[in-house]
């Protein structure tokens, strides 16, 4: 049975226009409300539909304080090296391959698997959440991200108790990916995060996006999204997620690591060595706006960083 539903994320796309730069604060909470009230319908629809159904249903309790990117700006300025060095990197992301594709999850587990993406999708189920966007760069976006909590892969591992970390890594391919042939890039994209990062309910494995699976510019065909964090964190196109003891070394630590560090933790009172990270460019629009500690998601994850100040936590 197919239910209409309206998707919540159609409320706040219709307000970016530019007449959205003149709505109050209150006016983009009182159609946050009305998003809330729609996705109470996207739960039943959730049901009906099943695991790897797009659209999936709104997890009511991810909500924004801005307007969702219209996909014509979010996906039309993207970073993606790979592919590249400039934003835009649509035409040359369609040399990606992303069927079949598997995904490898080993390291410190009970036992290693391989596993095709539709597959997991279907073990895992969807939802869709409404996330911000922060790139290091401070321009930002506001997306509505198809997956699953990255704590279900954590579950479904059974990472043993040496595994400290999870890494992630990006295929390797010099033939598909053009930028791959930049030897001095560390090829493959690695990145990381602590299992308890991993573990917190916000950190997000990304197969759609708008409601249909990820184009490839995104990161098809699973993403990660961990919105607290500046965006280099959110690694593209998987193929590995690794279970390990020590600290991975990220891809752009590897680059520079005195401007990209492991934590990553977004602060708009830190700047990076080359400039201000107090407030961003939100795509779509002329605005800048105020950047927030841990992008605005510190209620949920600053528990995580207790005891660890002396780390560089927002580098
Ligand atoms: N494999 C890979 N993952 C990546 C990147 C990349 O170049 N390669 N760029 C990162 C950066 S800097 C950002 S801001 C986001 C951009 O995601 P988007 O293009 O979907 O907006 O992807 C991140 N993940
Ligand atoms: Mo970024």
């Amino acid at each position: 049975m197919h239910i209409k539903r309206q998707r919540g994320w159609e409320i706040p796309e219709h307000l970016a226009t530019p007449e959205a730069a003149f709505l109050s604060r209150r006016s983009l909470l009182g159609a946050a409300a009305g998003l809330m009230a729609a996705s109470a319908f996207g739960d039943r629809a959730f049901a009906a539909a099943g695991s790897g159904a797009y659209p999936a249903a709104q997890n009511a309790a991810y909500t924004l304080d801005r307007p969702v990117t219209p996909e014509r700006y979010s996906g039309d300025y993207n970073n993606f090296y790979e592919f590249g060095t400039s934003k835009t990197v649509l035409p040359a992301a369609n040399a990606l391959k992303t069927d079949p594709w598997t995904i490898k999850i080993d390291g410190l587990v009970e036992k290693p698997f391989e596993i095709g993406v539709e597959d997991l999708v279907r073990t895992m189920g969807l939802e869709e959440r409404l996330y911000r966007h922060r790139c290091v760069e401070a321009w930002s976006m506001a997306v509505p991200w198809t997956g699953f909590p990255l704590s279900k892969l954590v579950a479904l591992a059974k990472p043993t108790s040496g595994a400290k970390y999870v890494q992630f890594q990006t295929f390797l391919d010099k033939a598909m990916a053009p930028g791959q042939r930049q030897f001095f890039y560390p090829w493959p994209y690695i990145e990381g995060l602590t299992l308890a990062e991993a573990g917190n309910d916000l950190a997000f494995l990304v197969t759609g996006v708008y409601g249909k699976p990820l184009p490839n510019q995104f990161g098809a065909p699973i993403r990660l999204a961990v919105p607290w964090k500046y965006g280099f964190k959110s690694a593209k196109s998987l193929v590995k997620v690794s279970f390990v003891a020590e600290r991975p070394k990220t891809f752009w630590e590897g680059l520079q690591a005195a401007e990209y560090g492991f934590w990553a933790n977004v602060n708009p009172a830190v700047s990076h060595p080359r400039w201000s990270q107090a407030s961003e460019r939100v795509l779509g629009t002329d605005q800048r706006v105020p950047t927030l500690i841990y992008n605005g998601y510190g209620e949920q994850v600053a528990g995580l960083y207790k005891g660890l100040e002396k780390e560089r936590l927002f580098v």
